[in-house]
């Protein structure tokens, strides 16, 4: 597995607080999401394992994201892997809901390298503004596989610095006087 470093590294910016700017790498396009909102956290994948295709993208949901719906795509096979909830909640039509997706498994099509790809979920963020959530993702190609899992450990450490970092959103606060989103 050779994995374009040379090329990322070209285009990183060395804050967290910056727009999530990398080209290459996992990313997720929106950056940001607003607090106790239904969101779209849309995973792009710019590279293969090198020159090979990728077949199958594992994307772990984090705790406090809950009512998880993937994009349904045509070419591609979507798996939900649930979880049992921590704190079951009411739905609209007044059913307890004791289990949430864990993780998303998009398997049976094929990404080459050289195009990018893009794996869309819409669901709804928790109310904790400020806070960084890590979707680790697992990328498998037809030869290889790129785990996307690493996260600071420690204040000040910026997910710039890694090889194979974990895509993440920020929650941001509500804008004032928006009582709609
Ligand atoms: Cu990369």
């Amino acid at each position: 597995m050779i994995h374009r470093m040379f090329a990322c590294l070209l285009t990183i910016p060395l804050l967290l607080t910056a727009a999530p700017e990398a080209r290459a790498h996992a990313v997720i396009n929106e950056g940001t999401a607003v607090a106790g909102s239904f969101s779209f956290i849309t995973l792009r994948i710019t590279h293969g394992c090198g020159a090979s295709p990728t077949n199958q993208i594992r994307m772990k949901i984090p705790d406090g994201v809950i009512r998880v719906s993937p994009r349904f795509m045509e070419n591609w096979t979507i798996e939900k892997r649930m979880k049992t909830l921590g704190t079951p909640y009411e739905d609209e039509a007044g059913n307890l809901v004791t289990e949430t997706v864990d993780e998303i498994v998009w398997s049976g099509g094929s990404l080459p390298d050289g195009y990018y790809g893009e794996f869309q979920v819409r669901a709804l963020m928790p109310d904790t503004p400020g806070e960084t959530l890590w979707f680790k993702t697992i990328q498998n190609c037809q030869e290889g596989t790129i785990r996307w899992i690493e996260v600071p450990t420690r204040e000040g450490q910026s997910p710039y610095e890694f090889k194979e970092p974990s895509p993440f959103i920020r929650i941001v606060e509500k804008p004032h006087g928006d009582k709609h989103r």
